[in-house]
């Protein structure tokens, strides 16, 4: 049986399908994206297994949430915040009872999104001598590597180093020739932008966005 194969088109359909009419995130479409992006890591090789596994441990988390006895609370981003917040299901600063709560396991898939966003616009605007190592930590250092401790920076850095290059990257995408994948990250960042924003003022206006 083939492995499943990567395309970036599906992350962008995910993505689209999250923003409900009221700009509210569907959790169910949201890890869906997240799943994608793990198909694509593993598609980069071994090295990225120790950040993929993590995400699915992530994903697994919330998707128990959401088939449990409460998860029609888990819906959407916005009815988990209330639903967990109401019910004190969060550890608000230092972990407790409530170690893996929806909000805290979201939040760090959160941060990663934003890491994400500065990732693939650099990509889109990168030109043939661009590394992709060097946009990678670039985007690390701006965002997901303010919240990490020394030693997995050491070992995200490690990893950085064995990307390949930003022609095996276009070709992973599966989106067609450089300037089809170039038009469809143009098409797709403005979307991964506004589910980040929207998430980052939900998280904001509870203080939430340093959960332990
Ligand atoms: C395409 C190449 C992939 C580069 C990935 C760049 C981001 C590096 C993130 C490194 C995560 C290292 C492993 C685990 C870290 C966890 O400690 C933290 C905090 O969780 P906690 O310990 O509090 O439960 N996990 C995270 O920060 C989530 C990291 C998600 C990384 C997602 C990468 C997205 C890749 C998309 C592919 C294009």
């Amino acid at each position: 049986m083939a492995a499943e194969t990567f395309r970036l088109q599906k992350v962008l359909e995910t993505f689209r399908s999250s923003l409900s009419e009221n700009k509210e995130v569907y959790v169910k479409y949201y890890i869906a994206g997240w799943q994608e992006l793990v198909t694509f890591m593993n598609s980069l090789g071994s090295v990225f297994s120790f950040i993929s596994k993590d995400v699915v441990s992530k994903i697994q988390i919330i998707e128990n949430f959401l088939s449990g006895e409460n998860g029609s609370h888990y819906a959407t981003i916005q009815s988990m915040v209330t639903y967990e917040l109401e019910n004190d299901l969060v550890d608000l600063t230092k972990r407790g009872s409530h170690p893996e709560s929806g909000c805290r396991t979201l939040l760090r898939l959160h941060r990663a999104l934003h890491w994400l966003e500065l990732f693939l616009e650099r990509l889109r605007t990168s030109t043939e001598d661009s590394k992709t190592s060097v946009m990678c930590s670039d985007a690390y250092n701006e965002s997901l590597a303010q919240h990490h401790p020394w030693l997995i920076r050491k070992a995200v850095g490690m990893a950085f180093c064995a990307l390949p290059g930003r022609d095996t990257f276009f070709e992973v995408m599966n989106a067609g020739d450089h300037t089809q994948v170039v038009a469809l990250l143009g098409e797709s960042l403005p979307l991964i932008a506004e589910v980040y924003q929207i998430t980052e003022d939900l998280y904001a206006n509870n203080n939430l966005l340093e959960l332990p």
